[in-house]
């Protein structure tokens, strides 16, 4: 559940959590859905923390991500036009799940206003053993920081991040985040996570959101991948026809 206080963390920090979202049969269907989608893909040679966009390849997820609970979660701090943008399974197996460096989402994505949030969804307890993401609070509001190409990219989740000696790791919070519950993050803040070398899976669903006031650039230098990117008004309406829509 989102309180007022979560709101207006949000607001000043660029992340929050809640420890509560999903429970009972929702968090189950939501569960084993992705734990079958793991298998296939891990059985087709991927990396469990490599499983992005799987709505595209399989539709269940969008009901997943339009489940009532996660989108009023959402409508308290978008709005009721609601977008899904993308979604994300980051599954750190247990003694051998890759670190993600310290990044923001926003440098991937063309976004105008850069208006989106990200719900991360603890499919288990998420804890610092096992590689929790961590945060920066506060760093939201600084605007694009330039990234680097990674060395040895084998051995993280993405190729790009920011040298951890830009980043006043100092401040980082862990986001310890039981089964079921979440955090919420803006889209400059400064995230990472180190490697899970526990004996306990960690697995994270991750759903962006976008209210429909924010407009996908398809042209520009990012067009080979989002030309023909598939948006979802998963709620409410579009009432600028500042994008199109894919129709679930
Ligand atoms: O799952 C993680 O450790 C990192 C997640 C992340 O970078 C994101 O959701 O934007």
């Amino acid at each position: 559940m989102v309180t007022p206080q979560n709101l207006e963390q949000y607001a000043r920090e660029g992340y929050t959590l809640c420890p509560e979202l999903i429970g009972g049969q929702d968090l189950e269907r939501m569960t084993r859905h992705i734990e079958a989608y793991i298998d296939r893909q891990t059985a087709a040679g991927i990396r469990p923390e490599h499983l992005d966009k799987p709505h595209l390849h399989d539709a269940t997820f969008l009901d997943l991500c339009a489940m009532p609970a996660v989108l009023d979660a959402v409508e308290q701090f978008i709005g009721p036009d609601i977008v899904l943008f993308s979604c994300h399974i980051i599954c750190k197996a247990k003694g051998d799940g890759l670190e993600v460096p310290w990044h923001q989402d926003a440098i991937y994505w063309p976004l105008e206003p850069m208006e989106v949030i990200t719900l991360w969804l603890a499919i288990d307890d998420s804890t610092v053993e096992n590689g929790c993401m961590r945060v920066i609070p506060g760093t939201h509001t600084a605007g694009p920081i330039e990234h680097v190409n990674i060395e040895h990219p084998e051995t993280k989740v993405l190729h790009r991040g920011i040298p951890a000696e830009q980043v006043d790791v100092s401040r980082a919070v862990d986001c310890v985040i039981p089964r079921g519950g979440c955090s919420f993050h803006a889209p400059y803040l400064i995230h990472g996570s180190a490697p899970n070398r526990s004996t306990r899976r960690r697995c994270g669903f991750t759903m962006r959101f976008m209210p429909a006031t924010t407009r996908l650039v398809r042209e520009g230098p990012l067009s080979k991948w989002f030309k023909d990117y598939p948006l979802y008004l998963l709620r409410g309406r579009d009432s600028t026809g500042c994008n199109t829509y894919a129709l679930r």
